[in-house]
């Protein structure tokens, strides 16, 4: 880990499984029998928007019960000590990182703690359910949905993300399985461009092959060693 200066970290569920968040292709991958694929996409709100809606009230209210953990505090203090730049790219819709202190964070897949409102395109904070079809605060429409992106919607602010990703010396992976898109695909763009590459991960990802480094272990034990190794 010479000459490092810039650094973009991609987080996935892996990190927050230590605070009680399930992962989404863990333990069969299944919710009330249904694939993830089959409950985040446009097509499936469309066609039974109280199942989707339901799918998302629970998982909103289970995260507010939900607490960071070592991993997240141990990237809040790499945020704050790191003298260059820095940004995590989190795939998580959970605020874990926020409220370990982060603050330089995208969240690409959007965030449960936001309601988007399809008629006026306002986001709002939002902490309680959409089942009952809510009005939204700036129009008035019954139009919310979650803020988060589904299967074939464009991610969030990728451009610059890859601005990061071409800025980077190293390009860390941490507690994602490598199985969607663009996410997955970080890796080889920054192998591409000479970057440094490592994944923490408890067990290899789809797309372990293709970093420089691959370390195996909870993310709450390996976070913080290599965050030590980082600020020596
Ligand atoms: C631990 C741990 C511990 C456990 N410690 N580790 C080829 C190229 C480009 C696109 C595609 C393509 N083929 C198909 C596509 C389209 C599609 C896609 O990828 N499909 C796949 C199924 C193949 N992608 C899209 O549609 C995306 N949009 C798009 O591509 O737009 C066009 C575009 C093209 C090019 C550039 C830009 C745009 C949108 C994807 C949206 C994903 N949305 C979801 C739902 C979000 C809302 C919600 O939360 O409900 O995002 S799906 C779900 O998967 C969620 C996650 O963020 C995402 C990734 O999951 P993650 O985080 O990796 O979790 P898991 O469960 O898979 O893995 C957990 C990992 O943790 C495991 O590895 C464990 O080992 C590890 N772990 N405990 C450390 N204690």
């Amino acid at each position: 880990m010479a000459d490092i200066r810039n650094i973009v970290i991609l987080t996935g569920a892996g990190v927050s499984a230590e605070s009680g968040i399930d992962t989404f292709r863990g333990g069969g991958g299944l919710w009330e029998q249904h694939r993830v694929e089959d409950v985040a996409t446009p097509e499936a709100f469309a066609r039974d928007p109280d199942l989707v809606l339901r799918f998302y009230d629970m998982r909103r209210a289970a995260i507010q019960e939900k607490e960071p953990n070592r991993a997240h505090a141990a990237l809040a203090r790499l945020d704050a000590e790191w003298p260059g730049d820095l940004l995590i790219v989190t795939q998580n819709v959970d605020d874990l990182h926020e409220r370990a202190g982060a603050r330089r964070v995208l969240h690409m897949h959007g965030t449960h703690l936001n309601a988007w409102c399809t008629a006026c395109d306002a986001r709002s904070r939002w902490t309680g359910p959409l089942i009952d079809r809510p009005p939204c605060p700036a129009c008035g429409a019954r139009a919310l949905r979650p803020d988060v992106v589904w299967f074939g919607e464009m991610p969030y602010e990728m451009e610059r993300i890859y601005g990061a990703l071409r800025a980077a010396d190293l390009f860390v992976s941490i507690g994602t399985s490598g199985a969607v898109y663009p996410a997955a695909g970080f890796v080889r763009e920054a192998r591409e461009l000479g970057t440094q590459t490592l994944e923490l991960n408890l067990e290899r990802s789809q797309g372990s092959a293709w970093f420089d480094e691959t370390r195996l272990g909870p993310a709450g034990e390996l976070v913080p060693a290599w965050v030590d190794e980082m600020l020596g």
